[in-house]
């Protein structure tokens, strides 16, 4: 049986590709930062030419396809996960890195058939490492299969998490507060390198053991969510039932 979405997959992974080198070429240079929701939530050209080069080449190869991308979304467009397929872009995940020069920037790009992931691709630029997964298919990096890690005590565990974009002092204690009581379970460590998709690929790599974070979007998880359960991971909502990416919209 021919493999329907391959195709589609082949095209994010080319693309992830293309914007990656744009990126790491724009990175510190893209000096036109702008403001979304907080003086904290930065956006910049680069990632608004970024998911419009993606949106233009899916458009142009998959005229049927949907889109949601996190700047279409900051810009208006409706944020709304249909049965129809759908690709769910972040285009640089990781913008305050990205005009920090930290050297963690990803191109995440999700695609969802009948509201279920079928692939992921999340593409670490500045490393150069090109995570991948098909529905059914396994975990990879760089072509090497990937597996979380079998560690089953959370006292020998590493967790990574991120503080946000949100800087109201009751947001900003109730994140220190959870990482508190993570912190003393004891945990070996809390780590996070400030891109979500980045973070759940270290997940499917078995280096972290779980990443949490609160008030995450789809664009920035759907690939990585993929790559994760592929990976041997599990999806999970702050209130321990399985995570359902369109709630995430
Ligand atoms: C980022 C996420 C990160 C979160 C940041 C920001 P962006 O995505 O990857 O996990 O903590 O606030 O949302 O905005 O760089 O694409």
């Amino acid at each position: 049986m021919t493999d329907l979405w391959q195709n589609a997959m082949d095209h994010a992974v080319a693309l992830a590709k293309k914007a990656g080198s744009l990126v790491r070429d724009a990175v510190q240079n893209d000096m036109k930062v702008m403001l979304k929701s907080s003086s904290v939530d930065l956006v910049t050209k680069t990632d608004q030419m970024v998911e419009q080069l993606i949106i233009d080449s899916v458009k142009e190869k998959f005229p049927t396809h949907s889109f949601i991308g996190e700047e279409s979304v900051a810009a208006g467009e409706p944020c709304v996960l249909t049965d129809n397929p759908t690709w769910i872009v972040d285009p640089v995940d990781g913008t305050t890195n990205f005009v920090h020069g930290y050297p963690f920037v990803a191109v995440s790009i999700g695609f969802a058939v009948n509201r279920k992931l079928e692939f992921g691709v999340v593409y670490s630029c500045i490393e150069d490492k090109m995570y991948t997964a098909r529905k059914g298919k396994g975990a990879f990096c760089n072509g090497l299969l990937l597996n979380v890690s079998d560690q089953k005590e959370i006292s020998q565990s590493i967790i990574a998490t991120e503080f946000g974009s949100n800087r109201d002092t009751e947001v900003v204690d109730k994140i220190f507060s959870s990482m508190r009581k993570i912190l003393c379970l004891p945990i070996h460590g809390i780590r996070g390198v400030g891109t979500a998709a980045t973070n759940m690929c270290l997940v499917a790599s078995g280096c972290v053991e779980a990443y949490y974070e609160i008030g995450i979007h789809c664009w920035d998880i759907a690939a990585g969510a993929i790559i994760v359960t592929e990976a041997g991971g599990v999806l999970m909502d702050v209130d321990g039932t399985s995570l359902y990416i369109p709630d995430s919209t």
